[in-house]
């Protein structure tokens, strides 16, 4: 399956969503006016794009009829789809240095999806050839070490964990010392899930930091802070706390697949400045992917064909 049909399989409710709502506005009608633009604008905010993201999208395509007096459906689609990718312009995919090690941090509120992720990226790692290693630093629920160490299993990785309700940053130490020992090329390390307004867990998060900048101050850290695209706008909230606890590098966006709220990749990078690197796109190993702006813009909005 191409990249391109994956994210279109993952984003399907909320392209379902979008079709229809520009069937319904614009039926029988081709163009579009100020009421059906309100309505779209309306549209997009159900769609978790956010008002602040849905309000730019909106009026530059008032703009645009504006300037050339062109409100035909195809128009509006093709200046909604430039607004979209010029929001996404500044997207990067995880990239690994091949000359030090490399450190992912996965942070997150609970469920978000950190211990699949890491699951997901040691597997593509491993596919590729590189020396890979988890970190159980997720020391705080009975199931978790139990969980990654499953990952652990299913993807051929080995993983440094200690006991449950032990110091999560003792394991980051290990395991930074067995990285170094064994020449891994990545480590993924899954912490708990912390909700962002608990200052210790989220003192937790620094202290694991400080372990890293001091055991491994050469290495190529990226602090990837996992996202659920159905928790709607609270993600916005979210990724605010940790970008200001933590230097988060990055966002992985995961349960695109999940509803009809695929636009909250776009609410949360106009409100962050942050790079979405990956995308989740459904439970199984292989449903990670590089966030793709067009890839994901064109599985979001309508096929120019399915409209009426
Ligand atoms: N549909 C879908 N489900 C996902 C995706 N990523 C993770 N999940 C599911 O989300 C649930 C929670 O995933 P976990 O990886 O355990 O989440 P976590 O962030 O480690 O959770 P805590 O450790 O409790 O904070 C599981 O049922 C996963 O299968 C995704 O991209 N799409
Ligand atoms: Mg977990």
């Amino acid at each position: 399956m191409s990249i391109f049909d994956k994210f279109k399989r993952g984003l399907q409710k909320t392209r379902d969503f979008v079709t229809e709502s520009f069937n319904r506005i614009a039926a029988n009608l081709g163009y579009f006016d100020e009421d059906m633009l309100d309505e779209l604008e309306m549209v997009l905010v159900q769609a978790d794009c956010g008002i602040e993201c849905a309000t730019e999208l909106t009026d530059s395509i008032r703009e645009h009829i504006k300037n050339t007096g062109d409100s035909s459906v195809e128009t509006v689609l093709d200046v909604l789809r430039a607004g979209m990718l010029d929001i996404l312009k500044d997207v990067q995919p995880l990239k690994l240095d091949p000359n030090r090690l490399n450190i992912l941090l996965m942070v997150g509120v609970n469920g978000t999806g950190k211990t699949t992720t890491c699951g997901k990226l040691a597997k593509r790692y491993r596919d590729q050839g590189k020396r890979v290693l988890m970190a159980a630093a997720d020391t705080f629920r009975a199931a978790a070490i139990e969980q990654i160490k499953v990952w652990g299993e299913r993807t051929s990785t080995a993983v440094i964990a200690h006991k449950t309700g032990s110091d999560p940053s003792a394991v980051v130490f290990d395991a930074i010392d067995a990285a170094k020992a064994r020449n891994t090329d990545v480590l993924i390390i899954d912490t708990a899930g912390r909700l962002h307004t608990k200052q210790n867990l989220m003192d937790e998060l620094a202290k694991i930091r400080r372990i890293i900048g001091r055991e491994a101050p050469d290495a190529n850290l990226e602090t990837l802070l996992v996202i659920d695209a159905t928790t709607g706008q609270n993600a916005i909230v979210q990724a605010n706390a940790f970008a200001e606890a933590t230097d988060v590098t990055g966002l992985i966006i995961t349960k695109l697949d999940g509803n009809a709220k695929g636009g909250v990749a776009l609410a949360v990078v106009k409100e962050t400045n942050l790079p979405v690197k990956l995308a989740g796109l459904g439970e199984s190993v292989d449903d990670l992917q590089d966030f793709d702006s067009e890839n994901f813009v064109d599985s979001l909005l309508p096929d120019p064909e399915s409209l009426k």
